[in-house]
């Protein structure tokens, strides 16, 4: 059968997965008139809550007598180990870009991936029915950017493609029809037939599924040769050891779903059922003349986190899994999959040094746990220093802010004050586009801030730039806290009292215990209060109305926010059902020894 594969990549949300829909929908992969809503692909619960894709996936349609094998991507740039290990299995990219936006530091990151590997692009400008949009401008930013990212011969004369994947069309032209045939069409004629190797058999485990019928599942696409059910073969993994073991059974990929097969050749992608104990980037191999493919490789980790065992009062009470060991090997697994993950014993056997690609990459891992009934103690987000030649260098970023101009002179004061440096000022649309080159550590906090002083109107995104000499000391947080000093529940009483003191992170009648922060400060500096004092009973009814209803509602911030906020001496507690921040010392006295003993060091 002829067989196209192909990845779809793109910065975030510039429409991947609304376009996959719409492949679906065109090659009739539902009955007529089946309801299948939207975004059909983010199928993850953390995906949907999310509106964004989190884990690459594999569809297969069939159009014109041709099998197209189609890989979602996710497009966060916390993401990029996931797109970095699936082109693998393609030959060809459909790179899209919105029509406004234009090339976005994501896009740089995995087109750069993709003609590093020989792929075949695509180009899709997509989103033209936005007001504004700029698809000719667009189309010539994109062709510089292949240009400064040594694109060859081949890989500059890409084909283009226009439209809209929310309003179902794409044409080679900005004329507007109302199918996506001609973007079909182009992929079966642009994208290279994958090679049809003959000789042993070899397959790369690029991807791992799982189904509670089979097991865990090995996808890859067979690079040579056939494999067979129940064939004996090598798994050839990547510390050299060699296992013999057979195939149970395998299956290729169809619609949303997967298709057992008997045999399944050279440059289709298929998954293999029956394997023990193996990892992506193990090859599967002849038993007899085995050969392994290359290793994959993924870029560092920039970013560390400790995961520690819950050692608050509230140990235990809300989750199933609570002890080191449970913490450790749950880890640990996670590292199988996750291959932009890294993870250490620490020096203290309650916790672990997590190693990812930034907040959200491992935000999403502690939110999946959580869910899974985990109770940990996450501390401050920590950039990677490294030393080169002897000198302290750190990571930095390039940063993109799109911003109505009135906020532009505040955004570029933000930045700067973080130790940013700005490279690109010029106007897009009604916006401002400003583009930074800033440590990464000046970026860590900064998204709320700027959101709060552009009233919700700034677009950012950063990406990973290079290692670059340290930078010096960076402003944290300005505001103190409010800490708990009793360990008992709030009562409306004493948090009315303390309304002017601070903004409250927790609701009257909230269980707290002493050394939690309950609350923001409004000036700097921390102040352990009473939040749990009982009204004094009087003869007299209060005056006035009930102390509950004149409380402003808590401050809700979500895990990534909270990963963002806490400061060197705090933590998180991570439970099922809450999620807490606390300093890391809860005790008062201890406290304040360890921060004279520190400064004195300092
Ligand atoms: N105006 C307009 N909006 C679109 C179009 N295509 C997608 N969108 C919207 O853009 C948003 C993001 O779309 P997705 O398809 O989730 O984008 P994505 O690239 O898969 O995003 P990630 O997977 O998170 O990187 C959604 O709100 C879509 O409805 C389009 O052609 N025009
Ligand atoms: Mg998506």
């Amino acid at each position: 059968m002829n067989i196209r594969n192909i990845a779809i990549i793109a910065h975030v949300d510039h429409g991947k997965t609304t376009l996959v829909d719409k492949i679906l929908h065109a090659t009739k992969v539902f009955r007529e008139n089946q309801e299948t809503g939207e975004l059909i692909m983010d199928s993850n619960d953390l995906e949907r809550e999310r509106g964004i894709t989190i884990f690459s996936k594999n569809v297969s349609v069939t159009y014109k007598d041709v099998k197209i094998n189609v890989i979602d991507t996710p497009g966060h740039s916390d993401f990029g180990g996931e797109v970095e290990r699936v082109l693998k299995m393609a030959d060809g990219v459909l790179l899209l870009v919105d029509a406004f936006e234009g090339p976005m530091p994501q896009t740089r990151f995995v087109l750069q991936k993709a003609l590093a590997l020989g792929l075949r692009p695509i180009v899709v400008i997509n989103k033209v029915d936005k007001p504004n949009c700029r698809p000719d401008e667009v189309h010539d930013a994109v062709f510089e950017l292949f240009f400064n990212l040594d694109a060859t011969e081949e890989q500059l004369n890409f084909p283009t493609f226009y439209g809209s994947g929310k309003n179902g069309w794409f044409n080679n032209s900005l004329t507007q029809i109302d199918n996506i045939a001609p973007l079909l069409d182009g992929i079966i004629e642009y994208v290279p037939a994958p090679k049809k190797n003959e000789g042993f058999c070899q397959m790369q485990i690029t991807s791992l599924d799982y189904s509670s019928f089979l097991g865990r599942i090995a996808v890859g696409k067979v690079a040579r040769g056939v494999l067979k059910e129940n064939q004996q073969i090598a798994l050839m993994q990547t510390d050299g050891s060699i296992k013999k073991m057979r195939i149970k059974e395998l299956y290729v990929f169809e619609g949303m779903g997967k298709k057992k097969a008997e045999e399944v050749v050279a440059g289709d992608i298929c998954a293999v059922v029956g394997l023990d104990d193996f990892n992506i980037g193990d090859t599967i191999a002849d038993s007899e003349n085995p050969e392994a493919l290359p290793v994959i490789s993924v870029d560092e980790p920039t970013m560390s986190m400790l995961f520690g065992i819950n050692n608050s009062p509230f140990f235990g009470k809300e989750g199933k899994f609570v002890t080191s060991r449970h913490l450790r090997d749950r880890l640990f697994k996670e590292t199988e999959k996750n291959l932009a993950l890294r993870v250490e014993d620490s020096d203290n056997a309650d916790s672990f040094l997590v190693y990812g690609r930034g907040i959200l990459h491992l935000g999403i891992l502690i939110e999946t746990m959580r869910r899974e009934g985990f109770e940990l103690t996450i501390g401050q987000p920590q950039v990677l220093v490294k030393q080169i030649d002897g000198k302290k260098h750190e990571p930095y970023e390039n940063l993109v802010v799109d911003v109505p101009s009135e906020f532009s002179g505040k955004v570029i004061d933000m930045v700067t004050q973080r130790k940013g440096e700005m490279l690109i000022m010029e106007t897009k649309g009604e916006m401002q586009h400003l583009e930074f080159e800033i440590p990464s550590r000046g970026l860590i906090g900064l998204r709320s801030n700027m959101l709060t002083a552009t009233a919700g109107e700034a677009v950012m995104a950063h990406r990973f730039l290079e290692y670059k000499p340290w930078k010096g000391s960076i402003p944290g947080r300005n505001n103190g806290v409010l800490l708990s000093k009793t360990t008992e529940k709030t009562t409306a009483y004493s948090i009315d009292k303390l309304q002017d003191r601070g903004r409250f992170f927790v609701d009257p009648g909230d269980e707290v215990y002493a050394g939690q922060i309950i609350a923001e400060h409004i000036k700097p500096g921390d102040l352990v209060v009473n939040a749990t004092e009982a009204k004094k009973l009087t003869n007299h009814r209060a005056s006035g109305s009930d102390d509950a209803s004149k409380a402003a509602p808590k401050i809700l911030m979500t895990l990534e926010e909270c990963m963002e906020y806490i400061q060197q001496d705090e933590c998180i507690e991570v439970t099922p059902k809450s999620i807490r921040l606390r300093k890391t010392i809860l005790n008062e006295e201890d406290r304040k020894r360890a921060s004279k003993s520190q400064s004195q060091e300092a």
